[in-house]
């Protein structure tokens, strides 16, 4: 197996290598520069293996490229520990894969990597859009925060890939600025514990400091 990620370190590429971590599944791995003008994510060779133009990709055994970090990790995460096999929790664990995607990443992701490595920061933003990336970031960790108040995990009583979705960015949340709850901070350790959970990898640009 195959895992395509970034040279700078990607919060959705490491969903991915944390789960395979736990799962003990060795893989090889191709990091593409994305910094580069045009990225190698927008080159003919790997536009043909992801149409979409962005890491992380997973090769499967057979050649099979799946793509989007939650879809990989649910594929790999299905008959293990790391998703539940009572219906209601499992489409619990896509609620929060899809509040990930839709309501976290887009705010928090796309504000670390203007706070490390985009060119140009928050310099071709007006105001107004800077505002609304902190102010929706800033309301998806609160909902965590909510969501945590009494549970130890996103669903049910185990540590699952909805856990691993939401860890990725919102461990450096606190770093890049936005105000993080107790319930999150006690969460972010306990994530920390798991056996066989992995450090993102270290930015050899040396921007960001995580
Ligand atoms: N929804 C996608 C987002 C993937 C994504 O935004 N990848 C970024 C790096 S974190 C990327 O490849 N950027 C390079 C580009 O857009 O050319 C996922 O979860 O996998």
């Amino acid at each position: 197996m195959h895992l395509y990620d970034s040279t700078i370190p990607s919060g959705n590429a490491y969903k991915v290598q944390l789960l395979l971590s736990h799962l003990h599944i060795p893989y090889a791995i191709t990091s593409l520069n994305i910094l580069a003008t045009p990225p190698e994510t927008r080159s003919s060779d790997f536009l043909a293996i992801n149409p979409n133009g962005r890491i992380p990709v997973f090769i499967l055994d057979d050649g099979t490229p799946l793509i989007e970090s939650n879809a990989i990790m649910f594929y790999l995460a299905e008959g293990t520990p790391y998703l539940p096999d009572d219906k209601l929790a499992k489409a619990q664990v896509l609620q929060w894969l899809f509040f990930e995607q839709y309501s976290h990443e887009p705010y928090v992701a796309v504000w670390k990597f203007r706070t490390y490595w985009a060119l140009n920061g928050f310099e071709d933003l007006s105001g107004r859009e800077i505002q609304k990336l902190k102010e929706r970031g800033q309301a998806a960790i609160d909902v965590m925060e909510r969501h945590l108040e009494g549970r130890e995990w996103f669903v049910g009583t185990n540590y699952s890939i909805a856990d691993i979705a939401l860890f990725a960015y919102t461990s450096a949340a606190e770093q890049i600025g936005f105000s993080v709850g107790p319930n999150v901070k006690a969460w972010l350790s306990r994530v920390e514990g798991t056996k066989g959970w992995v450090k993102i990898k270290k930015d050899e640009t040396g921007k960001c400091p995580l």
